[in-house]
């Protein structure tokens, strides 16, 4: 029989980034009888416009590290769960300079573990497929929970070291824990830096969108309200100690999603351009989500992915403001690397 947890009152980590900010919103709409706490450091990622106007009796915001242990020791109690999306979320800056990946995601959530430990919290962790390495492009399998971890790069090896605290903190100190690893999200709110709003809001200001290496890399997409409502699934009927992994059977290659984007911006497919490669670029990601639709009966709801990739495109279209201030900054951390 399947446990059901009703928190009424959670911490929310990285709530002011694309996920957890999204993830916010889930919540305050479907779930009204539990308050959410954000605790968010503000970086460059973060930005306090992505919870604005969200009811102030169902969110707070705090602004601090999850490094603070004095913080934590002030906030975490009379909470009954951490739902940790805080982190160093991209790979080519953590290729740039790996150093805030591996304090914010390797020290933060010991950090919190150790809160969560003390405090007796539940706590969800958020984790990615990168975990797992990639797949050859003509590879039949899938990740499974059952694939070893092989992570490429400095993002993803720092957060395959926090998964593994994670179960290291639930089997030695016995912390009621679940952890998720989904594939790449899309829709609202997700900074320029990253793939698809980088080439939205490139050919909103007049730039050629910017390809790397041969185009063929396979990302697994899902709409991030579909990672909301799995994480939601597993923080309250998840399996302690267990794994699940989140996907929607999104598999596509950069190329065919861009060219996408050309043609619903009404543009020419064939109008960017072909820029060096990513370091150690992982050719293909794909997930099995078998356990967590069998187990708890989990299914997305966003199941066409132009339809999904439209409404994001409207959505950057629509809210210029939002990113504008942001884009000078990414173009030109990218012109450094060459990208
Ligand atoms: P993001 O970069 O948009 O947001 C990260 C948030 O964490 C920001 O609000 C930032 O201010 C905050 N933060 C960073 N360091 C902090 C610190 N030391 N203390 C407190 N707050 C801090 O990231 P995202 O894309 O929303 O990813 C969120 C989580 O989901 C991450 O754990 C990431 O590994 C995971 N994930 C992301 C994807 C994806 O496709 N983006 C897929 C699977 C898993
Ligand atoms: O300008 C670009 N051109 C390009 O071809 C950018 C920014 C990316 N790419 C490629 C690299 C990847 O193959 O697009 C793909 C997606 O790139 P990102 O958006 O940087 O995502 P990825 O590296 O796949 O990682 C994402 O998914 C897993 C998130 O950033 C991670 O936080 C998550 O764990």
């Amino acid at each position: 029989m399947v446990e059901v947890f009703a928190p009424r009152n959670i911490i929310v980590t990285g709530g002011c980034g694309f996920i957890g900010s999204n993830f916010v919103r889930y919540v305050v709409a479907n779930h009204p009888g539990t308050h959410v706490t954000v605790l968010d450091k503000l970086t460059y990622a973060g930005n306090r416009e992505n919870i604005a106007g969200l009811p102030r009796d169902r969110v707070e915001l705090v602004v601090g590290d999850i490094c603070d242990a004095d913080l934590l020791d002030k906030i975490v109690p009379g909470h009954d769960a951490i739902v940790h999306y805080a982190a160093e979320s991209h790979n080519d800056n953590s290729i740039a300079d790996p150093e805030p990946f591996v304090r914010t995601n390797v020290e933060g959530t010991y950090r919190l573990l150790e809160a969560a430990r003390r405090y007796d919290v539940r706590y969800h962790h958020i984790s990615t497929d990168e975990v797992y390495g990639d797949l050859a492009l003509d590879d039949p399998a899938r990740f499974t929970e059952e694939t070893p971890y092989r992570p490429s790069s400095p993002y993803s090896s720092t957060k395959a070291a926090s998964d593994l605290l994670v179960r290291a903190w639930h089997r030695t100190y016995g912390v009621r824990a679940t952890i998720s690893n989904c594939s790449n999200n899309y829709g609202p709110y997700q900074h320029v830096e990253k793939f698809i709003p980088r080439q939205i809001t490139n050919i909103l200001t007049g730039v050629r969108p910017k390809l790397y290496g041969d185009g063929l890399n396979v990302r697994d997409w899902i709409h991030t309200d579909d990672h909301s409502s799995a994480v939601w699934t597993i923080l309250t009927r998840g399996r302690i100690g267990e794994t699940y992994l989140i996907g929607a059977d999104g598999e596509r290659n950069n190329l065919t999603v861009l060219r996408d984007i050309l043609e619903m911006m009404g543009r020419n497919p064939d109008d960017f351009d072909w820029v060096r490669d990513r370091p150690g670029h992982d050719r293909r990601y794909a997930i099995d989500s078998t356990k967590l639709r069998t187990e708890l009966g989990w299914t997305p709801g966003h199941t066409d992915f132009r339809e999904g990739l439209r409404r994001t495109i409207a959505w950057y279209s629509e809210n210029r403001q939002w990113w504008e201030k942001a884009k000078e900054a990414t173009e030109a951390r990218y012109e450094a690397q060459g990208r």
